[in-house]
Protein backbone atom coordinates (compact mmCIF):
# COMPACT_ATOMS: atom_id res chain seq x y z
CA UNK A 1 0.00 0.00 0.00
CA UNK A 2 1.15 3.63 -0.60
CA UNK A 3 0.26 6.75 1.19
CA UNK A 4 -0.23 10.41 0.16
CA UNK A 5 -0.67 13.73 1.67
CA UNK A 6 -3.90 15.30 0.85
CA UNK A 7 -4.89 19.00 2.29
CA UNK A 8 -8.17 20.95 2.26
CA UNK A 9 -7.53 24.59 2.15
CA UNK A 10 -9.39 26.88 3.81
CA UNK A 11 -11.67 27.92 1.20
CA UNK A 12 -13.00 24.35 0.76
CA UNK A 13 -12.79 24.17 4.87
CA UNK A 14 -15.18 27.27 4.83
CA UNK A 15 -17.23 25.90 1.98
CA UNK A 16 -17.89 22.86 3.98
CA UNK A 17 -16.90 20.94 1.19
CA UNK A 18 -14.73 18.41 4.05
CA UNK A 19 -17.58 15.53 3.96
CA UNK A 20 -17.74 16.20 0.15
CA UNK A 21 -14.19 15.52 -0.51
CA UNK A 22 -13.37 12.60 2.22
CA UNK A 23 -16.94 10.65 0.99
CA UNK A 24 -15.10 10.93 -2.93
CA UNK A 25 -11.91 9.94 -2.08
CA UNK A 26 -13.45 6.75 0.25
CA UNK A 27 -15.90 5.94 -2.10
CA UNK A 28 -13.47 5.58 -4.62
CA UNK A 29 -11.87 2.89 -1.78
CA UNK A 30 -9.19 4.80 -0.66
CA UNK A 31 -8.03 4.09 3.02
CA UNK A 32 -7.83 7.72 5.08
CA UNK A 33 -5.32 6.63 8.44
CA UNK A 34 -5.18 10.15 9.52
CA UNK A 35 -6.65 13.68 9.72
CA UNK A 36 -6.48 16.99 11.60
CA UNK A 37 -7.49 20.38 11.49
CA UNK A 38 -5.00 22.89 11.94
CA UNK A 39 -4.38 26.21 10.86
CA UNK A 40 -0.36 25.79 9.44
CA UNK A 41 2.23 27.74 10.70
CA UNK A 42 4.51 29.63 8.21
CA UNK A 43 7.39 27.48 8.76
CA UNK A 44 5.35 24.17 7.77
CA UNK A 45 4.22 26.16 4.99
CA UNK A 46 7.66 26.94 4.30
CA UNK A 47 8.41 23.35 4.01
CA UNK A 48 5.21 22.16 2.43
CA UNK A 49 5.32 24.69 -0.29
CA UNK A 50 9.67 25.16 -0.43
CA UNK A 51 9.75 24.78 -4.37
CA UNK A 52 7.76 27.72 -4.69
CA UNK A 53 9.64 30.16 -2.08
CA UNK A 54 10.96 32.65 -4.90
CA UNK A 55 7.54 32.36 -7.08
CA UNK A 56 5.96 35.41 -7.41
CA UNK A 57 2.51 33.91 -6.15
CA UNK A 58 4.05 32.73 -3.07
CA UNK A 59 3.32 35.77 -0.35
CA UNK A 60 -0.58 35.66 -0.99
CA UNK A 61 -0.49 31.47 -1.42
CA UNK A 62 0.95 31.82 2.23
CA UNK A 63 -1.42 34.57 3.27
CA UNK A 64 -4.17 32.37 1.28
CA UNK A 65 -3.10 29.40 3.62
CA UNK A 66 -2.59 30.75 7.02
CA UNK A 67 -6.09 32.54 6.49
CA UNK A 68 -7.91 29.49 8.25
CA UNK A 69 -8.10 26.26 9.40
CA UNK A 70 -6.69 23.40 6.63
CA UNK A 71 -8.30 19.71 7.26
CA UNK A 72 -5.13 17.36 6.63
CA UNK A 73 -4.98 13.73 5.79
CA UNK A 74 -3.23 11.11 4.75
CA UNK A 75 -4.54 8.27 2.42
CA UNK A 76 -4.00 4.84 1.77
CA UNK A 77 -4.22 2.89 -1.52
CA UNK A 78 -2.83 1.15 -4.55
CA UNK A 79 -1.05 3.83 -6.48
CA UNK A 80 -2.45 6.07 -4.21
CA UNK A 81 0.03 9.21 -5.54
CA UNK A 82 -1.43 9.66 -8.82
CA UNK A 83 -5.42 7.89 -8.13
CA UNK A 84 -5.83 11.10 -6.00
CA UNK A 85 -4.06 13.56 -8.58
CA UNK A 86 -6.61 12.19 -10.92
CA UNK A 87 -9.49 13.00 -8.62
CA UNK A 88 -8.65 16.16 -7.52
CA UNK A 89 -7.79 17.46 -11.10
CA UNK A 90 -5.35 20.35 -13.14
CA UNK A 91 -4.17 22.93 -10.19
CA UNK A 92 -6.13 25.83 -12.77
CA UNK A 93 -9.90 24.64 -12.03
CA UNK A 94 -10.70 26.59 -15.14
CA UNK A 95 -8.48 23.84 -16.88
CA UNK A 96 -9.95 20.94 -14.55
CA UNK A 97 -12.14 18.35 -16.00
CA UNK A 98 -15.61 18.25 -14.48
CA UNK A 99 -15.60 15.36 -12.08
CA UNK A 100 -12.70 16.25 -10.79
CA UNK A 101 -12.76 18.23 -7.22
CA UNK A 102 -11.29 21.21 -8.44
CA UNK A 103 -13.51 21.04 -12.02
CA UNK A 104 -16.46 20.43 -9.63
CA UNK A 105 -15.51 23.21 -7.37
CA UNK A 106 -12.99 25.52 -8.07
CA UNK A 107 -12.85 28.73 -9.83
CA UNK A 108 -9.58 30.70 -9.12
CA UNK A 109 -5.96 28.54 -9.39
CA UNK A 110 -5.61 31.35 -5.96
CA UNK A 111 -8.15 29.16 -4.66
CA UNK A 112 -8.34 26.00 -5.77
CA UNK A 113 -9.94 23.87 -3.07
CA UNK A 114 -7.23 21.13 -2.30
CA UNK A 115 -3.29 19.83 -2.22
CA UNK A 116 -2.16 16.36 -2.94
CA UNK A 117 0.92 15.37 -3.23
CA UNK A 118 2.55 14.97 -6.56
CA UNK A 119 4.98 12.12 -6.35
CA UNK A 120 6.01 9.02 -4.01
CA UNK A 121 8.94 11.65 -2.63
CA UNK A 122 6.81 14.58 -2.33
CA UNK A 123 4.28 12.27 -0.29
CA UNK A 124 7.01 10.83 1.98
CA UNK A 125 8.23 14.54 2.98
CA UNK A 126 5.15 16.13 3.03
CA UNK A 127 3.49 13.12 5.59
CA UNK A 128 6.62 13.92 7.62
CA UNK A 129 6.10 17.69 8.14
CA UNK A 130 2.32 17.14 9.04
CA UNK A 131 2.06 13.86 10.79
CA UNK A 132 4.53 11.86 13.64
CA UNK A 133 4.40 8.24 12.92
CA UNK A 134 2.29 7.69 16.20
CA UNK A 135 -0.82 9.67 14.41
CA UNK A 136 -1.07 7.55 11.69
CA UNK A 137 -3.09 4.75 11.87
CA UNK A 138 -3.49 2.31 9.28
CA UNK A 139 -5.75 -1.12 9.53
CA UNK A 140 -7.82 -3.22 6.99
CA UNK A 141 -10.84 -1.75 4.90
CA UNK A 142 -13.51 -4.85 5.52
CA UNK A 143 -14.22 -4.43 1.29
CA UNK A 144 -10.21 -4.67 0.38
CA UNK A 145 -10.84 -7.99 -1.27
CA UNK A 146 -13.65 -6.80 -3.48
CA UNK A 147 -11.52 -3.16 -4.60
CA UNK A 148 -8.81 -5.06 -5.45
CA UNK A 149 -8.44 -7.92 -8.10
CA UNK A 150 -5.07 -9.35 -6.65
P1 LIG B 1 -0.98 22.22 -4.70
O1 LIG B 1 0.48 22.15 -4.32
O2 LIG B 1 -1.73 23.26 -4.01
O3 LIG B 1 -1.62 20.88 -4.69
O4 LIG B 1 -1.01 22.56 -6.20
P2 LIG B 1 -0.39 21.75 -7.37
O5 LIG B 1 0.67 20.79 -6.90
O6 LIG B 1 -1.49 21.18 -8.19
O7 LIG B 1 0.27 22.94 -8.15
P3 LIG B 1 1.59 23.75 -7.86
O8 LIG B 1 2.49 23.02 -6.93
O9 LIG B 1 2.12 24.15 -9.21
O10 LIG B 1 1.07 25.09 -7.14
C1 LIG B 1 1.03 25.21 -5.73
C2 LIG B 1 -0.12 26.11 -5.35
O11 LIG B 1 0.14 27.47 -5.72
C3 LIG B 1 -1.04 28.07 -6.21
N1 LIG B 1 -0.71 28.80 -7.43
C4 LIG B 1 0.02 28.16 -8.39
C5 LIG B 1 -1.11 30.10 -7.54
O12 LIG B 1 -1.78 30.66 -6.65
N2 LIG B 1 -0.79 30.78 -8.69
C6 LIG B 1 -0.07 30.19 -9.69
O13 LIG B 1 0.22 30.85 -10.73
C7 LIG B 1 0.34 28.82 -9.53
C8 LIG B 1 1.14 28.11 -10.62
C9 LIG B 1 -1.94 26.95 -6.46
C10 LIG B 1 -1.38 25.81 -6.02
Amino acid sequence: MDRTFVMIKPDGVQRGLVGEIVSRLESKGLKLIAARFEILSEKRINEQYREHLKKPFFPSLKKYIMGGPCFLMVWEGRDVVSIVRKVIGATNPQEASPGTIRGDFGNDIGRNVIHASDSHESAAHEIAIHFKPAELFPYTRIDESVIYEY
